[in-house]
């Protein structure tokens, strides 16, 4: 009886079929988001089985089942623990309003919701939208967005090529999402007001167990170390040993910069790791204090 109870205890399958302990991950099954989710979790260290089930699939070295949905549907199956995390907009989210902890941006997909007008139109303040209808897929942050700026305007509700809306007479603005602005410059229509500046984030429900809990952060341990890597560049240059102390000071590094004796006397290998926004900056400071030979490579993960 009592070994019986300890096998139960320690199964790694429970009675419907699922694994005890692996992480449910939510992911795009098709769109703009699913290429760099499946990038994400290969970054990671996370290979999928290649199955012919679309709908889920199992990661070959890590505690996961990946789920294929819908982005809309992604928050609701997290609400509803069917999956622990998601990978979703954060425009979505707040569309949806459901019951979940935002847990990390993760840095793709990124784009503006943003309300837009006729190119001819004067628009100037908000105030421009009153008695205005407004055509969008995102009823309740146009609400939001409205109620917050003291505009009474009409909100209707359609489900896709909102850009055509004006251009067919069915509203007088719109409130879509933007990322190049090219799509709106066709239809005949100019951005005049960000809403929501939105990115692809991890979502995770709200009452997960112990495990889940902790598989969650060793994922974000990895996550993490991933952006990093991805903020920042390995540098390595050659010093005239009399530049050195200059040349030093302008390297952050994680601590302090590797410096190594070159074969050729009275000069140095330095190494060191970059931010990508002091890049160019430094880069030029480096040439000016006399650094040469500069190599810079990609650092595929950074742990610190
Ligand atoms: O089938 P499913 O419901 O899963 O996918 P979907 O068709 O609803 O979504 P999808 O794949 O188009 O977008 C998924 C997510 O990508 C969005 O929820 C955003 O978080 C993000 N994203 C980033 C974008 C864009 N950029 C984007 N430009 N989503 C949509 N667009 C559309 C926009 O609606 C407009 O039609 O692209 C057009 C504007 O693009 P520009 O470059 O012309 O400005
Ligand atoms: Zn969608």
């Amino acid at each position: 009886m009592k070994n019986s109870l300890v096998r139960k205890e320690y199964s790694p399958l429970v009675s419907d079929g699922n694994r005890r302990d692996t992480l449910k991950i939510a992911i795009q099954k098709s769109g703009r988001l699913y290429e760099d989710s499946v990038k994400l979790l290969k970054d990671c260290g996370i290979d999928l089985k290649n199955g012919l089930n679309r709908l889920k699939t199992e990661a070959e070295n890590f505690p996961m089942e990946i789920y294929f949905l819908r982005d809309d549907d992604i928050p609701q199956y997290v609400e509803d623990a069917v999956a622990h995390i998601g990978i979703v907009g954060e425009n979505i989210v707040f569309e949806k309003n459901k019951q979940v902890d935002i847990v990390e941006k993760l840095g793709f997909s990124k784009c503006r919701l943003s309300v837009a007008v006729g190119r001819n139109e004067k628009y100037e303040e908000t105030s421009f939208l009153n008695n205005k209808r407004i055509a969008t897929t995102y009823p309740l942050l146009v609400k939001q967005f409205l109620e917050k700026n003291k505009v009474q305007a009409e909100i209707h509700e359609i489900s896709g090529s909102v850009e055509i809306a004006p251009g067919i007479g069915l509203s007088d603005a719109i409130v879509d999402l933007v990322s190049s602005g090219s799509t709106l410059f066709m239809n005949g229509l100019k951005e005049v007001e960000t809403i929501l500046e939105s990115q692809a984030i991890l979502i995770k429900n709200r009452e997960l167990d112990k495990t889940r809990q902790q598989l969650l952060e060793k994922f974000l341990f990895r996550i993490r170390a991933v952006k990093k890597a991805k903020n920042n560049k390995y540098i390595l240059l050659n010093a005239p040993n009399e530049k050195l102390k200059e040349i030093i000071s302008l390297l952050p590094g994680m601590k302090s910069p590797t410096v190594l004796p070159l074969a050729e006397p009275g000069w140095s290998s330095v190494h060191s790791v970059l931010n990508e926004n002091d890049f160019w900056d430094i880069i030029e400071k480096l040439k000016e204090a006399g650094a040469q030979g500069i190599l810079v490579v990609p650092i595929e993960k950074m742990i610190v």
